[in-house]
């Protein structure tokens, strides 16, 4: 018997090498990926840092449907970022890749490795606007005027 979908949502970022390459590169890796099936992206945007250096990011959130659970589908977004070149200097440093999962379904995760929701996602125009143009639902209005300082534009 195979394990129902669940709907999950990733942000997708990077400031290194051509991003929007990377972002593209990692939307078919996802789609690519046993288990896991893209159902939509958001345009990219270019944002400034947020907590972060270097050059401008771009960003971008996708919904896909997955039947791999929370640990594994997390497995298969560090994977693809490992293979984008990803490297970790330190936190919150520059990077050819970043693949957060901000929901899987309903569920609440707070393990070593995984908190979900993503603890940051409401504070950040990088991800609210794009997921807002996906799952309009899941972002108010309100959520979107307390980020409305932040400098994010289409690509
Ligand atoms: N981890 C825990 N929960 C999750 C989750 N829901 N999704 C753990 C993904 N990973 C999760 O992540 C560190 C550890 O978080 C992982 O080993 C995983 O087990 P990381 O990707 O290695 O490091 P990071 O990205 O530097 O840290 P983090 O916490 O993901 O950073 P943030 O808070 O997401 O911020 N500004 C703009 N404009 N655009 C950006 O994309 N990104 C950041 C990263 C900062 N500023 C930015 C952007
Ligand atoms: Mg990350």
């Amino acid at each position: 018997m195979s394990r129902a979908e669940v709907t999950a949502y990733v942000a997708l970022g990077a400031n290194l090498g051509d991003p929007a390459q990377a972002l593209l590169g990692a939307l078919s890796a996802l789609n690519a990926t046993p288990g896991v099936r893209l159902v939509k992206a958001s345009r990219p945007y270019r944002t400034a840092p947020v907590d972060s250096s270097g050059p401008d990011y771009v960003n971008a959130v996708a919904e896909v449907a997955t039947t791999l659970c929370a640990p594994a589908l997390l497995d298969a977004l560090q994977a693809i970022e490992l293979a984008a070149g990803r490297e970790r200097p330190f936190r919150n440093a520059p990077r050819t890749l970043d693949l957060d999962l901000l929901t899987y379904g309903a569920g609440r995760i707070a393990s070593e490795r995984l908190t979900v929701p993503h603890p940051r996602m409401s504070e950040r125009a990088f991800v609210l606007v794009p997921l807002a143009e996906i799952a309009p639902t899941l972002v108010s209005a309100a959520q979107l005027q307390a980020v409305a300082g932040q400098a994010i534009e289409m690509l």
